[in-house]
């Protein structure tokens, strides 16, 4: 295969929006592997032109059902949508591969549609940086709105939801303490609330529930709006669309957008640079080195920092 992982090849690909490009490239970021730096420059200037969107919830809520109910919405508005899946709850560490796909099988054979769900386990600098990659990669390959579906977990799961340009945060009736425990991480970081499954038992509660939450928090002038969805049969999604796009609209307006995107790019520095970081001192500290200092620590007679600091002295770094 001539594209085998060329950046050059694959970058220009990239960019014309060829399904095949896109893959690849974002098995590159997904993999760490060193042509990833040489694809994202050719295709990072021509990122950060997609709406974002992240949809993040417990498992089961739903998500991946209104993933696929929006790019219905978005393609018959002629938008070209890119989708990310990332779900370490499933069993397949490409993300709920099977799920996924049979639920949003409609766009199977839509060119305008990229699905892709990113493997969670093994990344040097973090899941959250990948999926950065990823997001930059298919903005760069011309989508208009990026989808990136997560569940509401871990810190990694947080920090992915921070990458989006608008957070929706999907809820269903019956969860009881689920509410209470998903409020300290991404309670907050939700502009748009939803209750999914609104055909079930319990949506006022939950909606009162969110209310009671929103009336003791701060949210920068822009109170989270609250849609009631039902995924399965399409409903409430359009009005879900338009509180994506006024908060959009809001966030340009203010000043928040660009923070937002401001704080993406810190965190993605950040991260890159610990990649590439440990990256280097795993290439260049062989592992009989490498468990000798663990033999090491083990016995308590080097500490952590004096062991970090032993490792950047030998590259130099000290
Ligand atoms: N009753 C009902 N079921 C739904 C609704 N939306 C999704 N589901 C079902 O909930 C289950 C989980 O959906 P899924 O999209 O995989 O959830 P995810 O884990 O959050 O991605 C599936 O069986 C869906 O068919 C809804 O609005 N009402
Ligand atoms: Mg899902």
């Amino acid at each position: 295969l001539p594209l085998k992982n060329d950046p050059g090849l694959i970058a220009d690909l990239v960019l014309r929006g060829d399904v095949r490009g896109i893959a690849r490239a974002i098995s590159l970021v997904e993999d760490d592997r060193p042509e990833a730096a040489a694809v994202l420059a050719r295709v990072f200037p021509a990122s950060g032109r997609s709406l974002v969107i992240g949809i993040t919830g417990p498992p089961g809520a739903g998500k991946s059902t209104l993933v696929d109910r929006m790019a219905g919405h978005l393609r018959r508005a002629d938008q070209s949508v890119g989708i990310i899946a990332v779900d370490p709850t499933s069993p397949f560490t490409g993300g709920a591969i099977l799920g996924d796909r049979i639920r949003m099988q409609s766009h199977a054979t839509d060119p305008g549609v990229f699905i892709r769900s990113m493997a969670t386990r093994g990344h040097l600098g973090g899941l959250a940086a990948a999926t950065g990659h990823a997001i930059d990669i298919l903005s760069a390959s011309g989508k208009d709105v990026v989808l990136v579906e997560t569940v509401g977990v871990g810190q990694d799961e947080v920090e992915i939801v921070g990458t989006a340009d608008v957070s929706v945060v999907v809820l269903v009736p019956g969860l009881g303490d689920e509410v209470q425990a998903l409020k300290a991480g991404i309670m907050e970081i939700a502009d748009v609330f939803v209750v999914n499954k609104a055909d079930r038992e319990g949506v006022d509660r939950v909606v009162a529930e969110i209310q009671a939450m929103l009336s003791l928090s701060m949210h920068e002038g822009h109170v989270p709006p609250i849609v009631k969805t039902v995924a399965a049969s399409d409903q409430g999604v359009d009005a879900l669309i338009s509180a994506v796009r006024d908060f959009r609209a809001w966030a340009a307006s203010s000043g928040v957008f660009e923070r937002k995107r401001r704080e993406h790019l810190d965190r993605l520095l950040s991260s890159t640079i610990t990649s590439s970081l440990l990256a280097r001192v795993g290439a260049a500290l062989p592992a009989a080195e490498r468990d000798s200092l663990l033999d090491r620590m083990a016995s308590r007679a080097l500490d952590p920092y004096a062991a970090a600091a032993l490792v950047l002295a030998r590259m130099g770094m000290s």
